[in-house]
Order: C-alpha cells, then structure tokens, then sequence
C-alpha cells in the first residue's frame, strides 16, 4: 500500500490531487512539520529534505512533490502524455520550469510578504516579479491548448494547480486579470471531483496551526541566533 506523507502545504496538495484522480489506495501519514515531525530519524530516511511531500510504495521511497507526481504517473500510466521522445522532452522541460522556477519563486513570494521577521522591499519585489515573470510563462503556453502539454490533462497541470491556485497568497487577486489562461486552467482543475476530496485532506488531521516559538525555530532555524535590525 502507499503510504503518502503529506501536510497542507501546496506541494503535498499536488499529490493528493494525483492520488485522488487515480484512484490508487493510499494510507495518509501527516508530517506536522510545525511540530518538527520533518526531522524524526524515521522520515529523514525518507525524506533527507526534511519537507512534505513524501511516498512510499512497498521499499521504494520518493521525495520531492514534482518526482512523485512522476513517479505516480510513470507506475500508473495515468495523466501522462503519448510515450514518445518529443513527449518526454516536453513533459521534463514544464516539470523542471515548474519545480525550479514557479514553486521556489512562489514560496519565497511568500515567505518575504508573510514570514520574515523583516520587510524587506528589495527581496519581496524581486520574488513577486519572478513568480509573475513564471506564471505568464504558463499562461502563454495556455493560450496555444487547453491544458499545458496541449489537449490531455497530466502531471504538469496537476503541479502548475498546486501554486497556481494560491496566487492571491503568492502575489494578489488582481493578478489573475493578466493570466486569463491560467486561471481558466486552475478553475477548471478546481471544479474536478478530485479536487475537493484533495482539499478534504484538512479534516483527516489537524494540524498545528500558530506561529508560534516552537513553529519558527522548526520552520525557520536560521532566525534562531539572528536579530532583524
Ligand atoms: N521541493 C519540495 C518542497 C517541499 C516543501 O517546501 N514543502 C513544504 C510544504 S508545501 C514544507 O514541508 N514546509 C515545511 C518546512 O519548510 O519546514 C517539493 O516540491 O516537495
């Protein structure tokens, strides 16, 4: 049985979605990594990024939201474009632009707006205008085919929808009037069944919630011994 290690970040959501869509039979391990759960010798086996998402499946353990998206896709032959050579080429380019482009950029996006212990204008300009800089990349390629691979829903939407759909948190709401493609591909993943059983996720287990002491040192060890100002 899989077992998936997940919390309610955007990058386990993507996963959920896939597992939802497939149907496939998985056991739910929450990681509440503001309890530091992420740096139990058990996980870091599993996961030496200490961060969610993780699968296991049998002996095999995958970390990395994007590689299990893969990974899932490649065992089950589900949402995954024709195997051909160009296919491959395409599906590996957007899943790369997405893992080291769009989810960095966006999770710094945030961290700068939200959680540092300082504002800093320079470095919250700079991500916002690389997370945008990503996201019209996705929107552009949307507006040549319905999904981001052309006619064929696969993993690639399914990791854009993980970010995508958090854009008033990552930059605003207004910013969706400049990415019409891309909200068009995010509401029509919304409107999925999966989706809602993916985002049910948040009643199997609750999760720490505050920011508190204990939350920043595990989340954010490197303010431990810093002073802003
Ligand atoms: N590149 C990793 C990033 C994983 C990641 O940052 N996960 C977040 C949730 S979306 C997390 O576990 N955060 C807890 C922490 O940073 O301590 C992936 O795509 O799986």
């Amino acid at each position: 049985m899989l077992k998936f290690y997940y919390n309610l970040g955007p990058n386990p959501t993507k996963v959920a979605l896939f597992l939802e869509e497939s149907g496939l039979e998985y056991e739910l391990v929450p990681v509440d990594t503001r309890k530091g759960e992420q740096f139990t010798p058990e996980y870091l086996a599993i996961n030496p990024n200490a961060k969610a998402p993780s699968l296991t499946d049998g002996d095999v353990t995958i970390f990395d939201s994007n590689a299990i998206l893969l990974y899932l896709g490649e065992k089950t032959g589900q949402f995954m474009p024709a195997d051909t050579p160009e296919n491959r080429g395409q599906l590996l380019s957007w899943l790369m632009f997405i893992a080291s482009g769009v989810g960095p950029y966006s999770g710094q996006s945030v961290h700068f707006q939200r959680y540092a212990p300082e504002k800093l204008p320079y470095a919250i300009n700079r991500y916002r205008f690389e997370a945008l800089r990503h996201y019209q990349i996705l929107d552009n390629q949307l507006a040549k085919s319905e999904y981001v691979l052309g006619d064929t829903y696969t993993i690639i939407d399914m990791a854009a929808w993980g970010w995508a759909r958090l854009l008033p948190v990552v930059l605003d709401e207004e910013s969706w009037s400049g990415l019409p493609n891309l909200k068009r591909l995010v509401d029509g993943i919304n409107a999925r069944p999966a989706v809602a059983k993916a985002l049910a996720l948040k009643e199997h287990y609750t999760f720490k919630t505050e920011m508190d002491a204990e939350s920043n040192r595990y989340m954010f060890p490197q303010n431990i011994d810093y002073k802003a100002g």
